[in-house]
Parts: structure tokens; sequence; C-alpha cells
């Protein structure tokens, strides 16, 4: 087998995929097997319905449009953007009542629980109510939600999965599980591997997550096509820091740079703000104190200002953060138009909710500001405030922006759970904790794009230390993230 072909044959086995031989006669015969693949995968991703065995028929539509083999066009002038917003969610009024939040959660739980299903070794998986009746040690495999997670000093461990209908207990031993358990965040959907020996509790032998399939990269634009990644700019904030902000603009239009970053900045096509464009006013106590502009409308003027000194040719997408004019519960709509009205008049912005999801040539970014991010960082034993990206991945293996409820993430009971992170992106982007990192899990890229705000008091009396002023951006014909430094 050739390397190719053994690569995308790996990638769909991973995936929990079988081919047909005719499937596989055809990739066989075809130029790039692990392209075709990839191309696949990312279009069953966003199928409901999965198939178990991909056929000829799965592939051949893939190979007659073309796209994987066609010659780039030989020319130079502007190509025109490319952008297709796939969810941005509008945040619909909902009133949060008991019944809603049992719709809310059942969604949650249905939908993972189907993604965790779709694994060729979990399709016989049950949840706590299903259980078999048994009376001597059985093999299960229970899927469920997170109720209740004890940690014992011996090195035991308990956890409680439910279902609609039914709780079961899990037990664990041995230092190897108690590891994972540590990695268990409450209300998020998992399958537990183990026995039973009466249909009501389980001896866990293994713990597994939902999590991303394994993914080909495949560059996926001809040409270097550059994309910006930033959040928390706090503009309205006197600790907003203005001129390396205005740097970062004047390196946008190629003014004051060196010849190899001009060449770059030439190719910029696209800017992202992940929420907190502004300081906001009265979002925590004596936030007056540290404020420039204190009327939020003229903070949005401001901002309208700057970011008008973006080139027309560079594309500007801007999500809410909890600072910005917009519901503070998740999902969140777009920056509401009577205080983001100066950024709505920018003809080259397009205003998507928190989360948001957008293809962009081809390659498909996660935007979300991270406001969970300050539950599920405390929540994890090796995650921490300084490497935020770390937090980040693990999101990606629960497929979940916000697991855990009940804490300082509010979350709006809509019935369908916008924040399951699906379709799997290839971009991961969120900001929030004010310091840049970068990761890469399974050929996603993670990225927090830090923040151009100093440290407020408030930071410095809870010992965060921000990192501000530089800028990931990622070139989408490689993939290669550069970070560049205005301080
Ligand atoms: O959040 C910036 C960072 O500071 C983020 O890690 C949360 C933390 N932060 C800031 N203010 C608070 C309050 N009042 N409670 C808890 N954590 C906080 P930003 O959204 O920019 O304020
Ligand atoms: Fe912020
Ligand atoms: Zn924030």
């Amino acid at each position: 087998m050739g390397e190719s072909l053994k690569a995308a044959y790996n990638a769909l086995l991973n995936s929990g995929y079988q081919l047909s031989p005719g499937a596989f006669q055809l990739l066989k015969e075809t130029q790039n097997p692990e392209s075709l693949v990839s191309a696949l995968l990312r279009q069953l991703e966003s199928l409901e319905k999965k198939p178990v065995i991909i056929e000829r028929s799965h592939l051949e539509p893939l190979i007659s449009k073309g796209p994987l083999t066609a010659p780039s066009p030989p020319t130079r002038a502007p190509q025109p953007h490319s952008i297709q917003v796939i969810s941005g969610s509008e945040g619909q009024y909902i009133e949060g009542t008991i019944h809603d939040f049992r719709r809310y959660f059942m969604d949650r739980f249905n939908r993972l629980k189907e993604m965790l299903k779709s694994r060729a070794d979990m399709r016989d998986a049950v949840t706590p109510s299903s259980m078999p009746e048994v009376n001597r040690h059985t093999k299960v495999k229970v899927i469920g939600m997170v109720s209740s997670k004890k940690e014992f000093k011996n090195g035991g461990a308990v956890l409680e999965l439910e279902d609609d209908v039914d709780t079961i207990r899990v037990s664990f031993r041995g230092d190897e599980l108690k590891k994972k358990v540590s990695r268990v965040m409450l209300d998020e959907v998992i399958c537990v591997f183990g026995t039973t020996s009466n249909g009501k509790s389980v001896f866990a032998e293994d713990i597994v997550w939902p999590d991303v399939p394994p993914k080909i990269r495949s560059p996926r634009s001809k040409n270097d096509v550059y994309v910006v990644l930033t959040s928390d700019l706090h503009i309205g904030s006197k600790l907003f820091m203005r001129q390396q902000f205005e740097s970062f603009l004047k390196w946008l239009r190629g003014e004051d740079v060196g010849a190899p970053q001009r060449e770059i900045a030439g190719k910029i096509r696209y800017l992202i703000i992940a929420g907190d464009v502004v300081d906001g006013v009265g979002v925590y106590p004596n936030q007056e104190d540290e404020l420039l502009i204190k009327d939020l409308n003229k903070q949005y003027e401001e901002a309208a200002h700057y970011l008008s000194m973006v080139p027309d040719h560079i594309k500007i997408i801007i999500i809410p953060g909890n600072h910005d004019a917009s519901r503070p519960t998740l999902p969140s709509p777009p920056i509401y138009r009577d205080f983001g009205a100066p950024l709505y008049s920018l003809k080259n912005v397009i205003m998507l909710g928190d989360p948001a999801v957008v293809n962009i040539e081809g390659v498909t970014f996660l935007l979300t500001h991270g406001k969970s991010l300050d539950d599920v960082i405390p929540a994890l034993p090796d995650c921490n405030f300084k490497e935020p990206q770390k937090a980040m991945v693990e999101l990606l293996k629960s497929r979940h922006l916000a697991p855990i409820y009940g804490e300082k993430t509010s979350l709006a009971p809509e019935p369908r759970d916008s924040l399951i992170i699906d379709p799997v992106p290839d971009v991961f982007h969120a900001g929030h904790v004010h310091v840049w990192g970068i990761s890469e899990y399974r050929g996603i890229l993670a990225v927090n794009s830090g923040t151009w705000q100093k440290q407020t008091n408030y930071q410095l009396s809870m010992g965060i230390e921000p990192a501000p002023g530089v800028v990931p951006l990622i070139n989408l014909a490689n993939f290669k993230v550069t970070t560049l430094n205005f301080l």
C-alpha cells in the first residue's frame, strides 16, 4: 500500500468507518487518496446520520467535482473573499423553566451519546436506564451525563452517571483510572467501560470521551492567505494599549514594516475578533475607576474609529465577549445593534454571535469568547490560566464549549444545544483569558488570541498576569501560525 493510501485508510478506520471493496479500489486508483478521504471526512462531519460503511458512491461525487486536482488559476488579480457562515447563534429568548432545562440537557445528552455510539466499539453501549438485568459479572459500556464526582484519599473514586430516567454509580480503582477521573468534568457526557454484577452499579475499567476524530491535514488554500486572530481589545478602558494597537493597525496596512513582514501584511484577507471589543460599563464592581470612556455608545464609536483603519480588503468578523453589549448567557447573540451601530456601519465587518462557525477559504473556524474557561481551567488538573490552549484542547475532547453547568458560565436552555462542538473545526479560536497560546490537537489548531489590555486591578488582586500585544496569524495554505509582538 502506498503511504498516502495507507494514511487515508487509517484515517477512515480511526474515525469509525469501514470501507467497501469498491470504495477501496477507487481510493487505490485515485491520485491523492489522502486529500480525497480528508474531503470525505469533512463532509461526513456535517451529517446527522453517518454511514457505517463507506461505499464507492460516497467518494465519487468528491472526485468529479475536481477541486482536489484542479490546477490553480494563473491569475494575480485579488481573489474574492470566500466566507460562509455556518452558524452564529441569534440567541433566542428563553424563559428558563425547569422544563426548558430538562429539554436542553436531553438534547445535549442525546447528541453526544450518538457521537459516542458512532464509534465502532461503542455501538452496543447502554445508558443508565437501559442497563442489562444480570446476576453475574458482565461487561458493560455505559454512556451517561456526569451528575456527581467524588475522589477519595485512598485513590478510589465514584462517579454518578445519569440519563433522563436513571442514575448509576461507577467505581474506580488504580492510579491510571484516578488520573482519568480527575479529568472528568461535571455535566459532560462520557462512556464508561466496565463490569456489573447487578445491573445497577459498575466497576470501571476505562473512560472514553466523545473526542474529535484524527484528521489528515491537507493545505486548504492554494495561495498564501493569512487570517489574523485577536480578541479582548477592551477599548474604553484606561488600560487599553492604544499605542500598541495602533502599531498593529499600521502593520495591517503595510506601513512602517520591513519587507518580509510587508509581504505577509499584503496577504491578510481576514481579521477575527473573538469578543471583548470594548470594556463595557458596569461589568464588575468599581470598573468605573478604570474607564477612560464611561459611555457604552461612545466606546463602540471609538472601536469603530479604530477598526475603520483596517484596509477594506480585510474582512473583519466580530463576536461578543462578556464585556460587550450582548446577552451574557451563552449562546450570545451578535453585539446589539443599538450600541454596536458604529461597527455595523463598517462595510467590511461581519457581526456574529458566540459561538459561531464560519468557513473561510474551505477552512472551518469555531469562534467563541471563552467565558467557560473560567470554570473549566480550575476544574482540570493539568490546566492553568497561563496556557489557556490546554483547556481549549480538553473542550475539544468533551465536544462541548461549556460542559460545566451552574458555575460562572450561565447557559440559556435553548431546545438545541448550540455549544456542542459539531462540526469538528480546523481552527478553534477563543480569547477571554488575556494570555495568548497555541496548540495543535489531532490536526486542529487551538488558538487563544490574548489581549490588548494591561493588567487590571482585579487581575492584579487575583494574580492573573496578562500577556498583551501579541497577535497570532494563520496561513491557510500550510496552517503555519506566526505570532507578531507589538509591545
Ligand atoms: O476577563 C479577563 C480575565 O480575568 C479572565 O481570565 C477572567 C478574569 N476576570 C476578570 N474579571 C473577573 C471577575 N470579576 N471575576 C472572575 N474573573 C475575572 P475579562 O472578561 O476580560 O474581564
Ligand atoms: Fe477580556
Ligand atoms: Zn472576557
